[in-house]
């Protein structure tokens, strides 16, 4: 009897003891740091967490591949500087958005990968649990950092760990490992709220040093044909006001590199894009900020670059090992793009002397010219299209709406596309980036349109769509303001090439001819058009950005207009032997 007794009360308080659990946990730690919207895909473990954060007043999008998911968590993280969340479910839900993971670290952008997975005992015994996966192991080489959440009450500290460690520094990808038991069990709400970390000042300020200002400045000040190249880590500092200044006050030329198109307006007087030979061979200071010198710049030597050693370089960079990665820096200046910005201006003083004369008019020349040229080609007219009939037509529509958001990604229709549509706004240009990737078009036509709420034109060659063509339905069924126009050429750089071998099959760069992209958005409720010329392309397109309405424009292109590999045809090696 006394036993009941003592039991009675003990069950009422732990009736009464509000409970929460991993679920709940999770969503509490993510809305607590601003982290409100989720791309992903359900199933086992996670389908109840994106119910629940849905329930929660989250943003939940589902996609058709957790690729596309995670690309879109990607641009999510480089257009506001806060990870871009990724859910998926373990072992294949969470390799297909592993791509989307290492690209995202690749090019510098903060995101956040959460995978479900399988029971750690069994997965460690390798007894063949369901979707049996050693997901931490393999997830880290390839993010900026991994870890796995075995308890409730970590969960507030593995995310705050998280963030940190995504937008920090060089910003790159994260992995967060969450088993399926974590989620359903259980702690007192209270002790779960205290347990919860909201990350104060998750990327802060760094400034460089004094004496790498000074140095930097001695070196611009010595230079009789100085040039800046900025690259998308100068865009996605949002640091626009000092770059500006920067450049407008020292007078120097400048390069966009292509996701850093618009940081300064393209039609602005000192953008050198369009000399771009000229000032990368005749340069003998450049100023990089925000961009590195891999492959895209030729590791920064070579024929490009003009004579071996006429070039010194100063770097701004966040990472310090990015300095003299290819070739010597000169004047690294390691911090934030803005920081350093902020005090090269400073120190810069009111009596900065000018970039000389006779550097800025040969830069002016060269660029004048070239781009007499250029607008004498974007004219054209011709049917069937070629590039450049098709994107005067885009580049007029761009100009018109300096809001709209580009995504761009393929051979000749990205290489084109880069060079002839100017961009006029900061982070409007979304593209390939560093691994010149195909299939990042639809994952990053729906983060720029959920993220800034500004309508997106998709500008994505047939080879490059098909990567990520499903994700259609998904831009129907969250009605989503993009206009796809699909460079439809037959194929892979061109729809021309031949197999001789009698078997019937076509050439491996070879697809269905004159397929009609445009029924696959009609297939899901939205609008599909079929055009073949200038007018009926700048037609669709215009009506597709004014009513917002999913579009996708089959964009009909000579099949011999391009060329292989595009603009990168030299690094495509090719055989001489023919047998
Ligand atoms: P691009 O492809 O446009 O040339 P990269 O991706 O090669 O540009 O280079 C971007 C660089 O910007 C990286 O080296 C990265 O460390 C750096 N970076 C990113 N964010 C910042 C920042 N806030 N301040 C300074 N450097 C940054
Ligand atoms: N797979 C992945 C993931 N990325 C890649 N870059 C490639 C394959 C190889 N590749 C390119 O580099 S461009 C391209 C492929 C398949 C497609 C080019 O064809 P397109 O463009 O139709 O998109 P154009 O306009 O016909 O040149
Ligand atoms: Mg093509």
């Amino acid at each position: 009897m006394s036993v009941e007794l003592q039991e009675r009360p003990e069950s009422k308080a732990e009736t009464e003891e509000q409970l929460t659990d991993g679920f709940h946990l999770l969503i509490d730690a993510l809305k607590l740091n601003g982290l409100n919207t989720i791309y992903g895909v359900p199933g086992i473990p996670i389908t109840d967490f994106g119910r629940l954060a849905q329930a929660s007043g989250m943003r939940v999008l589902s996609f058709r591949h957790e690729q596309h998911a995670g690309n879109a968590a990607a641009i999510a993280g480089y257009l506001t500087k806060m990870p871009g969340l990724c859910l998926t479910v373990s072992a294949p839900g969470f390799l297909n958005g592993l791509t989307a993971l290492a690209n995202a670290t690749t090019n510098c952008f903060p995101m956040i990968l959460l995978s479900g997975s399988s029971e750690r005992e069994i997965v460690d015994l390798q007894q063949g649990d369901y979707e049996e996966m050693d997901q931490l192991a393999i997830a880290k080489p390839l993010c900026k950092a991994a870890f796995r959440v075995l308890h409730a009450e970590d969960i507030g500290i593995a995310v705050a760990r998280a963030i940190r460690a995504a937008v920090s520094g060089r910003p790159g990808g994260v992995y967060l490992d969450l088993p399926a038991k974590l989620f359903g069990q259980v702690m007192n709400a209270d002790a779960g709220a205290k347990s919860l970390v909201k990350v104060i000042d998750p990327a802060p300020e760094q400034l460089p040093s004094q004496a790498s200002v000074k140095r930097a400045l001695d070196v611009i000040k010595s230079a009789k044909k100085p040039l800046i190249i900025l690259g998308k880590g100068a865009a996605y500092a949002q640091a626009d006001d000092v770059v500006k200044s920067f450049v407008e006050k020292s007078g120097i030329p400048f390069l966009p590199m292509s996701m850093a198109k618009g940081l300064l307006p393209d039609m602005h007087q000192q953008n050198a894009g369009a000399a771009r030979s000229l000032v990368l061979k005749e340069s003998d200071v450049v100023i990089m900020v925000g961009a590195r010198l891999n492959w895209l710049l030729s590791h920064g030597k070579g024929k490009s670059w003009g004579e071996p050693g006429s070039k010194r370089f100063v770097q701004i960079d966040i990472e310090p090992r990015e300095m003299d990665s290819n070739v010597e820096i000169a004047a690294p200046l390691v911090g934030d793009i803005g920081s350093c910005l902020g005090e090269l201006l400073t120190a810069m003083g009111d009596q900065f002397p000018a970039a000389p004369d006779g550097w800025i008019s040969a830069v002016n020349t060269k660029r004048e010219a070239n781009t007499a040229k250029m607008n004498q080609r974007l004219g054209s007219d011709t049917t069937p299209m070629d590039f450049h009939t098709a994107l005067g037509a885009l580049r007029e529509i761009m100009q018109q709406r300096p809001d709209a958001m580009l995504v761009n990604e393929g051979a000749n229709t990205l290489d084109f596309a880069r060079s002839i549509i100017n961009m006029s706004k900061p982070r409007k240009r979304l593209d390939v980036g560093t691994w010149g990737i195909m299939g990042i078009g639809m994952g990053a036509a729906v983060a720029a349109a959920v993220e800034t709420g500004h309508p997106v034109l998709a500008v994505e060659g047939d080879s490059a769509f098909g990567f990520s063509g499903m994700e259609v339905e998904t831009i129907c069924r969250y009605n989503l303001p993009v206009c796809i126009v699909v460079f439809n050429n037959n194929g892979i750089y061109r729809g021309t090439d031949e197999n001789n071998n009698g078997d019937g099959d076509v050439a491996p760069t070879v697809f269905v001819k004159n397929s009609r992209y445009d029924k696959m958005m009609e297939a899901f409720g939205g609008v599909g058009v079929y055009a073949t010329t200038r007018d009926e392309l700048t037609t669709a397109v215009n009506e597709a950005m004014d009513t917002g309405k999913p579009t996708l424009i089959n964009a009909v292109i000579d099949e011999n207009a391009g060329t292989e590999s595009g603009r990168i045809g030299n690094l495509n090696p090719q055989s001489v032997v023919k047998k």
